[in-house]
């Protein structure tokens, strides 16, 4: 299922996001950005070392990367070019500033995809597994930080402007959750 917002693509796909054939990827790390289970695993497996050497290199450089923020490497030998690494938060009840920091990851995202050159980035459903989302709040969180951000920026702008959106989600659940957003905001 997809959607044109100001002339972004936005697209909704079920799958494993390491299969997924676009310029950047993004991965629900964790701040030491040393690795760790879920789709960070899946994507070191399938990436290959050069992903965590590059990780150990920002970690060097800058210590890690904060909830919220997003750092970019190699993708290794995945079909995407870049692998950009957010970290979102671990869900303590929704009063910790939880929204703002999923929010932040979405954007941050965006922003550091696009200074690396890349045109179309796909995410997974950050922080909905290990870190414990509630699955709902969480898409709601990242589709209307994604179509605001879309809206807000200048009309052509070739330092913001992205062609394409994806949304990876690995089960059905979350699939049907981003359908729902999609539809009502066609209607
Ligand atoms: N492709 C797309 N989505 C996936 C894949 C995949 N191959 N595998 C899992 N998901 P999680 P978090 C979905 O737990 O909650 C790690 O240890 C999954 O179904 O990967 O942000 C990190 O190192 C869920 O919807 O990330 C951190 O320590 C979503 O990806 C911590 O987990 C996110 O689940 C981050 O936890």
């Amino acid at each position: 299922m997809e959607r044109n917002v100001n002339g972004t693509t936005i697209k909704i796909v079920r799958g494993d996001i390491t299969r997924y054939e676009t310029d950047a990827i993004v991965n629900a790390a964790n701040s030491s950005l040393l690795g760790g289970g879920g789709v960070d695993g899946a994507i070191h497996r399938a990436g290959g070392p050069e992903i965590l050497e590059a990780c150990r290199r920002i970690r060097d450089r800058q210590g890690g990367c904060d909830t919220g923020d997003a750092v970019v490497t190699t993708a290794g030998r995945l079909p995407a070019q870049f692998v950009v690494h957010t970290v979102g938060p671990v869900y303590r009840g929704g009063q910790h500033g939880e929204s703002e920091q999923l929010k932040s990851c979405y954007i941050r995202s965006i922003e550091e995809a696009k200074k690396a050159g890349a045109k179309r980035i796909a995410f997974p459903n950050i922080s909905t597994g290990i870190y414990g989302y509630p699955r709902e709040e969480a898409a709601k969180i990242a589709w209307d930080a994604v179509t605001v951000w879309i809206h807000e920026q200048a009309p052509n702008s070739i330092e913001t402007f992205m062609e394409e959106i994806a949304f990876v989600c690995y089960d059905e659940e979350n699939e049907r959750l981003y359908q729902t957003l999609m539809k009502q905001a066609e209607a």
